[in-house]
């Protein structure tokens, strides 16, 4: 009677050695028009904050450089999209240049040549039988809009709202995969109170959450845009990607679990628990520390903007599905009140985030590689927001030399799959994964010297010659084989060191 209860053990604890990928999981890559196009004064394209801030204040670039030329992906439609077909992947992730549709930023008058751009590389993805999934705002916001405020701005509600329409109504006869937004998170804090992308501006507590109600509302009235006037005919799906670190407790004390919660709440609650929680709304937690906080500071309300009941109404369910970009974890204790800037949205959310101790650090300093940090993300979403479908839109790894034999890359690559599967067995409802990213780019702040890419590119070359790193080819027979096989070598390199 033992054995053979120990040989089911057995075969179960194989099974669980062995996950794999249904047939009908999706694999992808992933691009941002400003990263990768070039072509940045080309065809009648308008100015970008970033062709702004690159041009004019190009100090905050660690090289100095900017997205001018780029991989040149403009002229390179025919030739990428055989690159995406020889990875197999089933979608190409990219985003549309809001400048290179409307110049002014405005819908006063639409470039046909932008429009006929996008139609190009759609059809051809199409011809190809890769699915199209667009990103609608990926950080290039037109420079006049940047001009009358930019983000923190309400009215770029109905500037976003007029863009959305002409690109459903131009594409989405044939584009049946939206995300709204790239990153709410970076587009609020990074660029309005901390100054780590375009424009690059510094009002800390402050400038982020006004940013981060108009951009709300104009993700909820987009939505809307879509259920009224094109889902019957188009019948696509329209949602949003949020940048989401796993964070846990430095010890058992209430004080650092406490604080390991605000920082999930602040970082992905802020953007997450208005579209996806029961209740809509921020999270409570964010509504009354940031009160409490703004009155003690001597503001006359709180920093945080309030949503009427109707706002609040329109935005929950607001997402098709929930896109999620994970690259890493933090290790999270109280912050000192000594350490506190005020205001400030650390202050805020009072939690001090760093490296977990004993962790490989990639090619980005923030990059720690916590390969279970995705599983336990992906869990913590399942039980905050009632199990909605997650589409993971970007995971990636940088480095800085670019090896080809990219060893490290195909480590990252194996293990986070490897706990996206155990996610899904833990119940999880993960359909899609995108690597970030397609090829090499420009890295915003870090210009060209942090690599991402599954393909080298040449940026000495005037040509841009992408060459296909080891982990392009093991990304491609992950696709293929549905299995995570850590031995696999593809011809022509060497075998990876073991760890
Ligand atoms: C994504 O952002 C972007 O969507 C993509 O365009 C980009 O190329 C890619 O990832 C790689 O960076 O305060 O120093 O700890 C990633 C967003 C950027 C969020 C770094 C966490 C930590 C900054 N992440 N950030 S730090």
């Amino acid at each position: 009677m033992k054995t053979p209860i120990v040989i089911l053990l057995l075969a179960y604890f194989c099974k669980g050695q062995q996950l794999s990928f249904d047939s009908n999981f999706r694999f992808g890559v992933a691009t941002a028009s400003y990263q990768v196009e070039g072509a940045w004064n080309i065809d009648g394209k308008g100015e970008s904050i970033w062709d702004h801030l690159t041009h004019t204040q190009s100090s905050y670039i660690v090289d100095g450089s900017n997205g001018d030329i780029a991989c040149d992906a403009y002229h390179k439609t025919a030739e990428d999209v055989q690159r995406l077909v020889d990875l197999g992947v089933d979608f190409y992730r990219f985003s549309i240049s809001w400048p290179r549709i409307f110049p002014s930023g405005h819908r006063n008058y639409i470039n046909q040549a932008g429009i006929d751009y996008y139609n190009g590389l759609i059809d051809e993805l199409l011809a190809h039988n890769i699915t199209p999934m667009v990103t609608m705002y990926h950080w290039d916001l037109p420079q006049s809009l940047q001009e009358i405020g930019g983000w923190p701005n309400p009215l770029l509600v109905n500037y976003f709202v007029d863009y959305a329409d002409v690109l459903f109504s131009s594409f989405g006869d044939r584009v049946k995969e939206w995300i709204t937004f790239n990153e709410p998170v970076q587009v609020c804090s990074d660029a309005y109170s901390t100054g780590g992308l375009a424009p690059a501006y510094t009002q800390d507590g402050i400038g982020g959450y006004l940013c981060s109600y108009t951009l709300l509302m104009a993700h909820a009235r987009t939505y809307e845009l879509y259920n009224n006037n094109y889902r019957d005919t188009q019948n696509g799906r329209v949602g949003i990607t949020l940048s989401a670190s796993w964070g846990y407790p430095a010890s058992n004390s209430d004080e650092d679990v406490e604080a390991a919660e605000n920082f999930l709440q602040f970082k992905v609650g802020w953007f997450a628990h208005p579209i996806f929680s029961s209740t809509g709304d921020f999270p409570t937690v964010m509504k009354e520390r940031i009160a409490q906080l703004s009155q003690e500071e001597g503001f006359p309300r709180s920093r945080l903007p309030s949503f009427t009941d109707e706002e609040v109404a329109l935005l929950k369910g607001s997402s098709d599905f929930f896109g999620l970009n994970h690259y890493t974890t933090n290790e999270c204790s109280v912050l000192p009140e000594e350490d506190a800037i005020r205001p400030s949205q650390q202050a805020d959310h009072g939690a001090l985030c760093v490296q977990p101790p004993g962790t490989e650090v990639g090619g980005s300093d923030w990059l720690y590689v916590v390969p279970e940090g995705i599983r336990n993300l992906l869990n913590w979403i399942r039980t905050e927001y009632d199990n909605p479908e997650v589409m993971i839109t970007e995971n990636g790894f940088s480095d800085r030399d670019g090896d080809l034999n990219d060893c490290r890359r195909i480590n990252y690559f194996n293990e986070y799959l490897q706990n996206v599967l155990e996610a899904i067995e833990d119940g999880c409802n993960v359909t899609t994964y995108t690597a970030w990213s397609f090829m090499d780019n420009f890295e915003w702040m870090k210009g060209y010297s942090e690599k991402f890419g599954l393909y080298y590119v040449d940026f000495n070359d005037d040509d841009r010659p992408r060459t296909p790193k080891m982990s392009a080819y093991v990304f491609k027979n992950i696709i293929q084989t549905r299995v995570i096989d850590t031995t696999y070598t593809p011809d022509g390199f060497e075998v990876c060191a073991a760890e």
